[in-house]
């Protein structure tokens, strides 16, 4: 199941958090691009006539910055898929990529279900992908099912497990 997410920073930077049907992904605290548009960059000449200097007026380039994207993309898979008993657990997966060019903080899938117990709470994020820039992608705290800051294009992968009930068995027929 892929759910892609999107969101598209203007002029105004702020907290934005992103809640679809069935997985609630959170972009805290962004980096925002969109208030900081363009590189600002200024020169001047100097040189000596003998002893006196000379320096020419300042003149300025201003270079355009690609309003940046935040944008997330989920995959969440199952094993086993099928013909499960009472009693047996099933790993669920969680494939998070940075789909956007800003980095994102706080990565977090959140996951319900429609069986009897508690969903699962997805933790042991791992780094599985570090695309482009090596290491610009972090997490402060092992386990604790949220990664702290995920760079462009850098994956990071959850696993949560959930034990099959016997009333699971008794509804869902
Ligand atoms: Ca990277
Ligand atoms: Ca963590």
């Amino acid at each position: 199941m892929l759910i892609p997410l999107s969101y598209r920073y203007g002029a105004a930077c702020g907290r934005k958090v992103l809640l679809p049907a069935l997985l609630a992904l959170a972009i805290l605290g962004a980096e925002c691009a969109g208030a900081r548009a363009a590189i600002t960059n200024s020169a001047v000449a100097t040189a000596s006539y003998g002893a006196t200097a000379v320096a020419s007026a300042q003149s300025t380039a201003l270079v355009n910055v690609t309003p940046g994207v935040a944008s997330l993309s989920v995959v969440k898979s199952a094993s086993p898929t099928g013909n499960v008993v009472a009693g047996q657990t099933v790993t669920y997966t969680y494939v998070v990529k940075n789909t956007g060019t800003l980095t994102v903080t706080n990565v977090s899938p959140a996951d319900t279900h429609n069986a009897s117990g508690p969903a699962p709470a997805p933790s042991g994020e791992t780094l599985t992908n570090d695309a482009g820039q090596l290491n610009d992608s972090t997490d402060v705290s092992a386990s604790d099912g949220v990664w702290s800051v995920l760079a462009p294009g850098d994956t990071v992968t959850f696993t949560g497990t959930y034990t099959v009930l016997q009333s699971d068995v008794d509804q869902l027929q």
